[in-house]
């Protein structure tokens, strides 16, 4: 592992020496401000900041022309770590830093500080905040268009405008639209199906059946029937490759065919295998939509996106929003993952609870 320290006048010149040198994978370990005296009897202090980056590989971008160094001989700081002592190291530094600090070395003025600690109560990634800071803080003197807005609003439209909405569903004329709910146990597949199957068949009068993609649990299908029957839809179980394609023929007539699938755990690939595999062989374009509960940890939300990355999903279907406490790790998951959000889902109640997803409805879960 490659560690190295950055100085510059301010913190957004030191995060962009960072990238330059170090790409856009570089871990901010830590940031401090460093004052110094130049002309102590007049009482004079200057400061700068020092941001420690880390890779855990060489970088392999080119840097465009380097910038002067500040101090040349304090810039030149690298070692090597093993990766387990690193680990023990890095939560202790994270914690030695007041969070106040890092936001005065991010540049931020007396008056942002509310804004900007409500951006991390509500989960906002921190370095993710300091960069919206630091646009905004740009941005602002450059452009008319944010003259007479205050800054909440200004940062919510920023915040707005990063993340992408993709819903409803495209149908088209004479093949069937076929999606298919990916995702962990319980996050909500089922009961998001009925909801859809619902939508589209009552409200929209599109023909509509539902497969359920058994792979584990014979069973899991009876949940799915009885909703099936009130809404007169086709439920159909299918397991393995070839049984799902003749399903999926077998409806070729409708205009919508709805795919549950049961999930196992976050920490499972091969499973993401075989659906891949399985959706694959379908005979048609699979549109998959990753369903994940927003009250799950940013973390956990992370490592079930790679777990489900060989699907390559189209969209992410957040549930539960109802439960929600907070709601930055949607920000969080839009600008990490640049997935568009297809539907939300809020409460249990079928057919009524799902909306389709609206990027203004995330700003104001996070700002109201
Ligand atoms: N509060 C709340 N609960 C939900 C929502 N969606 C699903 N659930 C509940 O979450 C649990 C798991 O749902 P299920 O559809 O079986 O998840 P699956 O394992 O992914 O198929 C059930 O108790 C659902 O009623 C939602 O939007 N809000
Ligand atoms: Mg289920």
């Amino acid at each position: 592992m490659l560690v190295k320290k950055f100085l510059a006048d301010n913190y957004a010149d030191a995060l962009e020496r960072v990238k330059q040198e170090l790409g856009a994978d570089a871990l901010i370990v830590s940031t401090r401000s460093i004052k110094f005296h130049p002309d102590e009897e007049a009482g004079d202090t200057s400061s700068c900041v020092e941001i420690t980056a880390a890779l855990e590989r060489e970088p392999v971008i080119e840097s465009d022309k380097p910038k002067k160094p500040l101090i040349p001989e304090l810039e030149e700081f690298s070692m090597d770590m093993s990766r387990s002592g690193w680990e023990q190291i890095q939560p202790l530094i994270q914690s030695l830093m007041a969070k106040t600090d890092r936001a005065r070395s991010a540049g931020l003025k007396e008056g942002q500080m509310d804004l900007f600690g409500h951006l991390l109560r509500q989960g906002v990634n921190e370095e993710f905040a300091v960069r919206l800071f630091s646009l905004l803080n740009s941005e602002r003197g450059r452009s008319g268009q944010f003259e007479g807005k205050t800054e909440k609003e200004i940062l919510s439209r920023m915040m707005k405008a990063m993340l992408k909405c993709h819903g409803p569903f495209e149908l088209k004329k004479g093949k069937p639209k076929i999606v298919a709910l990916v995702g962990p146990t319980g996050s909500g597949k089922t009961t998001t199906v009925a909801k859809l199957a619902a939508q589209y068949a009552l409200l929209q009068n599109k023909k509509v059946a539902i497969v359920s993609l058994d792979t584990f649990r014979v069973g899991a299908v009876e949940q799915l029937q009885a909703y099936g029957e009130l809404m007169d839809v086709p439920v159909e179980s299918a397991q393995g490759r070839l049984d799902f394609r003749k399903t999926i023929q077998k409806h070729r007539d409708k205009d919508l065919i709805l795919v549950d699938t049961t999930g196992k755990s976050h920490r499972d690939t091969e499973y993401s295998l075989e659906l891949a595999a399985i959706f694959n062989s379908s005979g048609g374009d699979v549109e998959t939509h990753l369903v994940l509960s927003v009250t799950a940890q940013d973390e956990v939300l992370n490592r079930t996106v790679s777990q489900f990355s060989i699907l390559k999903p189209d969209r992410v279907l957040f549930t539960k929003l109802d439960e929600g406490v907070t709601f930055g790790h949607l920000f969080n998951f839009a600008v990490r993952h640049r997935m568009p959000f297809s539907y939300f889902t809020a409460g249990q109640r079928v057919p009524e609870d799902i909306e389709t997803a609206a990027s203004g409805r995330v700003i104001r879960l996070i700002f109201d």
